[in-house]
């Protein structure tokens, strides 16, 4: 695991990048869930399953155009069972890791997403929700590949002008969802756990409900490993403005084994904490960079969102 350049890595090792892997370890609750404020830090069992004689979520595949990047764009959009344009339904922005596209959580059944957001619901806990996963690598040049160098990092760094000023608005122009920041929540797994935190800084009116998953370096200047980052804010500026509106709940996560990211998200944790950033942190025992740690940050996020209703 040294030379991580793109022509190096075979495609399972990008896509292991991109949405996760599968791991064993610390098991998730059997048992019955009771909504509670505290945080349930693995994604109870009884959610990750589908039930007999449910009916879960579709992706539905489309495009936009995006000023941003002067492209058509792909994004995935999975609607609830039964999804109606007379109904009107909160929206979950969620962000794949670096190597990803708009296909990274819709192709990989093992993280249980259809289930946990159709279980929740079905359970009455939350709303239905629509899920939008887009493609993150916001690049203005069609031929540009992702990579660990500072240059093939910036189009994830401009998805946060994609997002704002092309894909919501398609998104409230083309599905019935419900507007405003109680109903718009943001979560992002690895290289997109590092957007969301990014876009929350920038934009916290947005987003009522952030959860940031085993965030990548290099919002802050580092060398990891991989590459060196030249950083994106300054210590001083990991905070939200002044007066902000700010999300209802921002949640960061990380396995308590990340072989990838490895403490960074603490990092980010203990940054905040300094500047008085108001976040909650906790830590997906026995998860790596897999899953386990997608599947407990997008439970407790909409857990946050249960409370709130
Ligand atoms: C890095 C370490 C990890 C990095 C990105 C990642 C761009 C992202 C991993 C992932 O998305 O799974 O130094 O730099």
């Amino acid at each position: 695991m040294s030379d991580y350049t793109m022509n190096s890595m075979t495609e399972e090792e990008k896509q292991a990048f991109a949405g996760g892997v599968s791991s064993e370890g610390a098991a998730n609750s059997e048992e019955a869930y009771v909504l509670s404020e505290a945080v349930e830090t693995r994604c109870p069992a009884c959610f990750m399953k589908a039930r007999e004689g449910a009916s879960y979520g579709s992706f539905a595949h489309s495009t936009y155009y995006s000023v941003t990047c002067g492209l058509e764009r792909g994004v995935n959009v999975l609607l609830p069972p039964g999804y109606s344009e007379k109904k009107r339904y909160p929206v979950l922005y969620l962000l794949h890791g670096i190597f990803g596209n708009e296909y990274s959580f819709s192709q990989d059944p093992s993280n249980c997403l259809k289930e946990i957001v159709g279980n929740m619901a079905a359970d009455g806990l939350i709303e239905e929700t629509i899920v939008v996963c887009p493609n993150m690598f916001a690049a203005t040049d069609p031929n540009m590949q992702p990579g660990f160098t500072a240059e093939a990092c910036e189009p994830y760094d401009n998805f946060i002008n994609d997002l704002t000023q092309d894909l919501m608005p398609y998104i409230e122009k083309s599905f019935a969802v419900k507007t405003g920041r109680e109903n718009t929540y943001l979560a992002g797994f690895s290289m997109g756990g590092r957007e969301t935190i990014y876009i929350t800084l920038m934009r916290p009116e947005l987003f009522g409900y952030v959860c940031s998953i085993s965030a990548a370096p290099g919002i802050l200047k580092t060398r990891d490993r991989f590459m060196e980052h030249p950083g994106v804010l300054t210590q001083e500026e990991m905070r939200f403005s002044k007066d902000a509106v700010i999300p209802e709940r921002f949640l960061i996560c990380c396995g308590s084994r990340d072989s990838v990211v490895g403490t960074y998200p603490m990092q980010y944790h203990n940054e905040f904490t300094a500047n008085g950033t108001e976040h909650l942190w906790y830590e997906v025992p026995e998860a790596d960079h897999d899953n386990q740690a997608i599947m407990s940050g997008i439970f407790n996020l909409l857990r946050c969102v249960a409370l709130a209703k």
